[in-house]
């Protein structure tokens, strides 16, 4: 098949699948077409089989606002037409999903077809699409889709909820790499790399995100206070956004920056997350949560909040523990009797890398799409 891809390509987790789920549809043999206004971030060298368009999108004086959406639909239709796409996959219903639709009737107009697949993400249908500005064109566009796919339950019946659509939504969960992603096979490999972040004896806690107020990145630092306390621990901070310097003065005034790792943006988390002994991840709202999946296959489990569609992921006492949003002390209780009980971490460490591999690895997940994409080629007409 010949895909067209569009996503977010900044820090993101639409981003994300969208990027791997390419890498894989190429390495499977198809063709796939990044369309964005800048390249996905992980999409780094070169893979055969990936090809990436930019939108430029021009700006007049009169523009207070250039126009991306529409930028985007005219190059949708452009490499749709010379590169003899299949089908467009949209990642993130705004505006992506609405480009895509003017895409499909443009050419349709020429006499091509263009079906699209829109993939629902989470704050696309929770936060932004509910939004009054945006939730009518939203919901237009999601019901024209010739697919829809939502990475949750949950978030399926969200968008029934709120967006009362009526087309079907086909659940394909997030996915992951198991290869790319997974633990260390040497323990005393895994020693002598933590050295860099940890002293020998030390614990390694985790946070991956994009610093976005729903994430609480603060609410991180407070729990980390309170277990930095009881054991002897470091926290690394991976990701940027709008919530980090809040963070940074919260880990001053605590007196504990010393013991964080502020990284920033980091390429190749894969690297990273094995390191850690446990995943924190105390988000307000979160569809899927794909930073606990990754953190899974490399055998960290995550402390999250019961929110959203992180049940359908994490299951509770067995492959992390769940909590209430702001149940610092509940939370912190957790990470601390889990690092003082070796044998009960081990044990969870182990069902969290079983659950990725079993339940969420790409091999089971980048076949799914394809078979969903097939049954959209075989009745657009
Ligand atoms: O929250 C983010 O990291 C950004 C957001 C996005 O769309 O880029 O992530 C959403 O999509 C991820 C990948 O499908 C999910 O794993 C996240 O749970 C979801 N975030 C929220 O629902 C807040």
């Amino acid at each position: 098949m010949r895909i067209g891809i569009t996503c977010y390509p900044t820090y993101g987790g639409s981003g994300v699948v969208a990027t791997e789920l390419g890498i894989e549809l190429a390495a499977a043999g198809h063709e796939v077409h990044f369309i964005s206004y800048s390249q996905p971030f992980r999409l780094n060298g070169r893979n055969d089989g990936i090809f990436y368009h930019e939108v430029p999108v021009s700006s007049y004086p009169l523009f207070e606002f250039p126009p991306y959406d529409l930028a985007l639909a005219s190059r949708m239709a452009e490499v749709a037409e010379f590169n003899d796409l299949d089908l467009l996959h949209v990642h993130y219903a705004i505006p992506h999903s609405v480009s895509a639709l003017l895409a499909r009737q443009m050419l349709a107009s020429r006499g091509r077809r263009l079906p699209f697949v829109t993939t629902l993400h989470g704050t696309d249908i929770t936060l932004v699409g509910l939004d009054r500005s945006y939730l009518p064109i939203t919901r237009y566009a999601i019901q024209e889709s010739d697919g829809v796919t939502s990475i949750s339950n949950y978030l399926k019946e969200k968008t029934f909820e709120h967006f009362e659509v009526s087309c079907p939504i086909e659940v394909i969960p997030n996915f992951v790499n198991c290869d790319v992603y997974m633990p260390f096979t040497d323990e005393a490999v895994r020693s002598e790399a933590r050295k860099r972040l940890a002293k020998p004896g030390e614990a390694i806690l985790i946070h991956l995100s994009n610093f976005r107020p729903v994430k609480r990145v603060v609410d991180v630092v407070k729990i980390f206070a309170r277990v930095v306390h009881q054991v002897p621990s470091q926290l690394v901070l991976v990701g940027d956004g709008p919530d980090r310097s809040a963070a940074e003065w919260l880990a001053h005034e605590l007196g504990i920056h010393d013991r964080i790792h502020f990284l920033g943006k980091q390429e190749r988390v894969n690297e990273l997350l094995p390191l850690a002994d446990l995943m924190i991840m105390p988000s307000e709202l979160e569809s899927f949560g794909l930073a606990a999946l990754e953190a899974m296959a490399c055998k960290v489990p995550t402390i999250a909040t019961r929110v959203g569609g992180v049940p359908e992921l994490i299951d509770d006492g067995v492959t992390g523990l769940l909590y209430p949003v702001a149940a610092l002390d509940a939370m912190a209780a957790g990470v601390i009797a889990l690092l003082q009980d070796r044998g009960r971490l081990e044990v969870m460490r182990d069902a969290a890398r079983k659950t990725a591999r079993t339940r969420f690895c790409s091999t089971m997940i980048v076949p799914h799409y394809v078979k969903y994409y097939e049954s959209v080629l075989a009745k657009a007409v």
